[in-house]
């Protein structure tokens, strides 16, 4: 039997994707004493499987077109299981619509494939028509939970982009068989995106930061990150959120914040990644900050420092959202690393790397927004005269 005939292009395609998948990543030339940026995107829409994208069967695609696009690849869960790096990655298809898929690699920073197809989750909400930005949780429970915004239109409002957001929730073992239970309800949020459950019970009962929100885009009367106990996740319902992360005027919170990668556990506090958005002229900008919680009081800010922690620079502005740095996950080792997976501007996927020691470094060692410019401006000018009794005890 004669073997069967691909297109040409297949192969030109296809040696293109390997030497992506190929290609070692490097730091890049950015120093701020906290994080390294690493200079190439560790998935993209070019490492989507080509048999995804394309109709293999020269008589039905006789030009090796693009059946299915993909537009782009970005907010990606993440998580080290045995020694091996996972992102669940939002794909989101040309036809708008995001799906979940996993790429794995033996490395935090590059080399990560896509398996060989994308996850299939149970189809238990007949209203939903796009899910998306997973976070993965290794709870104490046993299972690997990822929680992640399932959207519908909203069927009370005739305009057409009238949506509802909750937090859907599936978990897994293995991240091949994915259960899903019930969508979040809290009872005083009419919407939610941006939930994140912690890896430990709080007082015996699963603990979540949610996002409190009128509507689809605004939050409206929500006044930051929220947080909420629930009994049985099976059945999950969260009665009360306290406010957590607060917003405020004219900080990198104004306009919104949200939950980022689930909290890292530390001896100091837990960990948070968050993302805050202001508004300009330009649009919404999207930058990463930081703060603790409290161990026994997870719910209570005990660091927050004034400065974001990461905003879009160079090519991570341009995108379909320009303007956006975000995160859903982040990979904290055993060895005190910790790898930040960030999407730029709604089209790929990057990664920075820093550790717990410098992270709480920051947490505790960055002043907090002194909110008015005249304090601001103290602030700095005590630190400039601090510096230059420094020098001039170093002879400069
Ligand atoms: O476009 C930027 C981000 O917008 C949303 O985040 P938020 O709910 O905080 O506004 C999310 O849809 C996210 O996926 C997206 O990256």
């Amino acid at each position: 039997m004669s073997k069967f005939e691909l297109h040409p292009q297949y192969y030109v395609e296809k040696q293109k994707q390997e030497a992506l998948l190929a290609r070692k990543n490097v730091k890049a030339d950015f120093y701020n004493g906290l994080y390294d940026r690493w200079q190439y995107p560790v998935l993209t829409r070019e490492h989507v499987p080509i048999e995804w994208r394309y109709d293999l069967d020269p008589a039905a695609n006789p030009y090796f077109m693009e059946r299915l696009g993909v537009n782009a690849v970005f907010n990606s869960g993440a998580i080290e299981l045995d020694g091996r790096f996972y992102l669940v990655a939002r794909v989101e298809g040309n036809d708008r619509k995001s799906f979940f898929a996993v790429a794995e690699s033996d490395s935090p920073v590059d080399g990560f494939r896509f398996w060989k197809k994308p996850v299939e989750l149970p189809d238990t909400e007949p209203g939903e028509t796009n899910v998306y930005d997973m976070r993965l949780t290794k709870h104490e429970d046993g299972w690997i939970y990822g929680v992640f915004c399932s959207e519908s239109k909203d069927p009370n409002d005739p305009d057409l982009s009238a949506a509802v957001a909750a937090a859907g929730i599936v978990r897994t073992k293995d991240l091949k068989t994915w259960v899903r239970l019930p969508n979040l309800v809290t009872k005083r949020s009419p919407q939610q995106r941006n939930v994140d459950l912690l890896p430990r019970f709080v007082n015996g009962q699963y603990a979540f930061y949610t996002r409190p929100m009128d509507g689809f885009i605004d939050t409206g009367s929500g006044s930051g990150i929220g947080f909420g106990l629930c009994a049985d996740i099976t059945h999950p319902v969260i009665d009360e959120e306290i406010v957590t992360s607060a917003r405020h005027y004219h900080t990198v919170t104004e306009a919104k914040n949200g939950e980022g990668a689930p909290p890292i556990w530390t001896p100091r506090g837990w960990l948070h990644i968050a993302h805050g958005v202001r508004n300009t002229a330009a649009g919404l900008r999207y930058v990463l900050y930081l703060f603790v919680t409290d161990l026994a009081e997870p719910w209570k800010v005990i660091a927050e420092p004034g400065e974001l922690l990461m905003a879009p620079r160079g090519w991570e502005r341009v995108g379909d959202v320009s303007n956006v740095v975000f995160t859903n996950g982040a990979i904290a080792r055993d060895n005190g690393e910790v790898y930040v997976y960030y999407a730029a501007s709604d089209t790929r996927m990057h990664v920075a790397s820093t550790t717990v020691d410098k992270l709480l470094d920051f947490a505790f060692g960055t002043p907090p927004d002194a909110r008015r410019s005249r304090d601001c401006v103290a602030q700095r000018c005590a630190l400039i005269d601090k510096n230059r009794t420094l020098l001039q005890k170093a002879g400069l």
